[in-house]
């Protein structure tokens, strides 16, 4: 997989260069390259941003700068992400899908956004996906793309050195995660669960994922079928 990022904070991305995803470019199954978007701004002072037409607070990334940066890496068969607090909800099943993707390309917008004409002209020829990561706002698109990026990338096949541990995780199977624990058995007068000290797996299957769906009720009800199904 290869993932463009154009930025004008390339300073953010040094995070990528640690960890998992360290690993995974290290080994060439994930190639990342960042660029900065002010590279793409002619002017002396490489102005990438103006006020916004019919008024108001804060600045607009303008358009031009982004049209060449995104000429110079989109090509046939990329996806365009641009992360927004006005996007869709980026979730596990949206990191899957863009685990499988060819190639990548994030743009971060700071200020308050980008001109929207840049998303209208991508579309034309690209998959273009504005992605939210929840509701609250951010400075700008950087953090979003780092937590996106790390999503997409440990659920390339290859990645992680347990397959099993990605089905079992929060959200793999639309459910949070249930509670887990190691030695010692007793700490600060607390005991594990006597079922996991059991060595009855089957039982031990059944109680985790009764504490999955208990925990799903009590903290994301939203998450369960609200039509009686049963889990
Ligand atoms: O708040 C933002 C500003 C710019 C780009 C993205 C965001 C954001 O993404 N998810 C939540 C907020």
């Amino acid at each position: 997989m290869r993932i463009d990022v154009v930025t004008i904070f390339p300073a953010f991305f040094a995070a990528l260069d640690v960890s998992l995803l360290g690993r995974a470019r290290q080994s060439g199954l994930i190639e990342v390259r960042i660029h900065d978007l002010r590279d793409f701004a002619h002017d002396r002072h490489r102005t990438v941003d103006d006020t916004p037409y019919g008024g108001g607070a804060g600045m607009v990334m303008r358009a031009e700068p982004w049209g060449e940066a995104l000429d110079a890496v989109l090509t046939p068969g990329s996806t365009l992400v641009v992360p927004t607090p006005a996007g869709s909800l980026f979730t596990q099943r949206r990191a899957r899908e863009l685990s499988a993707r060819q190639h990548l390309v994030f743009a971060c917008g700071r200020y308050e956004g980008i001109d929207q004409r840049v998303v209208e002209w991508a579309r034309r020829d690209h998959e273009v996906l504005e992605l939210s990561l929840g509701d609250y706002v951010l400075n700008g698109g950087e953090v979003a793309t780092l937590a996106m990026i790390e999503a997409a990338a440990r659920v390339v096949p290859g990645m992680v050195g347990n397959p099993e541990s990605l089905v079992e995780e929060s959200h793999e199977e639309g459910l949070l995660e249930y509670p887990s624990y190691t030695k010692p058995a007793s700490w600060r007068g607390l005991d594990v669960p006597p079922i996991l000290l059991s060595g009855h797996h089957g039982a031990i299957a059944a109680w985790r994922r009764e504490q999955s769906i208990d925990r799903t009720r009590r903290i994301r009800p939203e998450l369960l079928p609200d039509d009686g199904t049963d889990l």
